[in-house]
């Protein structure tokens, strides 16, 4: 069976590695459609041998479409979300805007693929720095359970977007020019203080709540314990952005709720699904951003007992945001409906 697709968010960092992956991994499409705000409308992109003329984004563009993939932020996935379910297609939404209603599957598929059989049109996307930290814990709260997770983020600019990529490297040129760095757009471009990103580590990524800690950091909490399926666990988060492009890396201490060899628990990780091990203290060999962007698979290093609790471990996780964090997770589930359609 072949599909209709539509990408929604077609020229932005993360719609594009969507388009790109979908001719990568030959999935299964008929009509790709691809769709944007009116500002992009118009101009081409290459998809395999076909150019495709993107097309602005409106309540009525889902009409016979299959699957819907959404990465255009989340006022425009909760507008036109909505229409798209009602015109059939069922939707991956990258944004914020779902993933926390209980009607909505959060999905990692490393992690809880069995719950897109639950979705009423909408699977949403989680949040790109809690995606490689639950798929990398997954193999270890199967064996051993987990009571606690402490998480302290580096994450990359490009999670800001393009414009934060750029706005790092017109400030690190300012800096070693020996200038002043006008900071622009981070740690939020709709707030009204800016912070240098360049050589610096700013301790906000997104707004903060009321309670002190950031969105980014609630959804990391918040969305950790629903993908899990696990309100009890204990989680609590530190996020950070630092001048890397592409790339997020998390120091994770995590406590088992059972007695564990650490060979033991390499070995799990060896193992698991869309993970890579690369943990050889010896030679100096650990998960670093640079070799982690541009690839799907989520690093894992650094692996060791903690020393003031027999039964935690300490980690280092790091994946490509905008592939497993984004794009890839998202592809990834598409096939999973393809396959799950393709057996109806
Ligand atoms: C960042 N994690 O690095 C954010 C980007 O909820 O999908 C993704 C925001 C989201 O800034």
């Amino acid at each position: 069976k072949l599909f209709n697709v539509a990408v929604v968010g077609a020229t932005g960092a993360v719609g594009e590695q969507i388009i790109r992956l979908l001719a990568e991994r030959d999935f299964p499409v008929n009509e790709l459609k691809l769709l944007s705000s009116a500002r992009s409308a118009g101009t081409k992109k290459k998809f395999k041998d076909r150019e495709i003329t993107i097309e602005e984004a409106t309540p009525e563009s889902f009409k016979g479409i299959d699957i819907a993939l959404f990465s255009a932020g989340g006022d425009i996935s909760r507008k036109l979300v909505p229409h798209a379910v009602e015109q059939g297609a069922v939707c991956i939404d990258n944004t914020s805007a779902f993933r926390m209603d209980p009607e909505t599957p959060l999905v990692v598929p490393e992690v809880n693929i069995d719950k897109i059989s639950e979705h009423k049109g909408v699977i949403a996307n989680p949040n790109c720095s809690t995606i490689q930290m639950v798929a990398a814990l997954k193999p270890l709260y199967d064996r051993y359970g987990i009571s606690r997770i402490i998480v302290s983020t580096y994450q990359a600019v490009s999670g800001a977007g393009a414009k934060a990529i750029q706005e790092m490297e017109r400030q690190s040129k300012e800096v070693l020019e020996g200038r002043e760095a006008n900071p622009d757009i981070l740690p939020v471009s709709s707030l009204p203080v800016k912070h240098q990103i360049a050589f610096n580590a700013i301790p906000q990524i997104d707004k903060f709540t009321e309670n002190g800690f950031t969105y980014e950091e609630m959804k990391m909490i918040d969305e950790t314990k629903k993908i899990m399926s696990d309100a009890t666990l204990e989680v609590t988060a530190t996020c950070v952005r630092i001048p890397v492009v592409y790339g997020h890396s998390e120091s994770v201490y995590v406590e088992l709720k059972e007695d564990f060899e650490v060979a033991d628990v390499k070995s799990l990780l060896a193992e698991a699904p869309g993970i890579e091990l690369v943990d050889s203290p010896e030679e100096q060999l650990y998960p670093l951003a640079t070799d982690a962007a541009g690839k799907l698979e989520t690093f894992v290093g650094r692996v060791r007992r903690d020393l003031s609790n027999p039964r935690a471990l300490n980690m280092w996780i790091v994946s490509d945001n905008l592939l497993k964090g984004a794009a890839w997770n998202a592809v990834q589930i598409a096939e999973y409906i393809a396959i799950e359609q393709k057996e109806v």
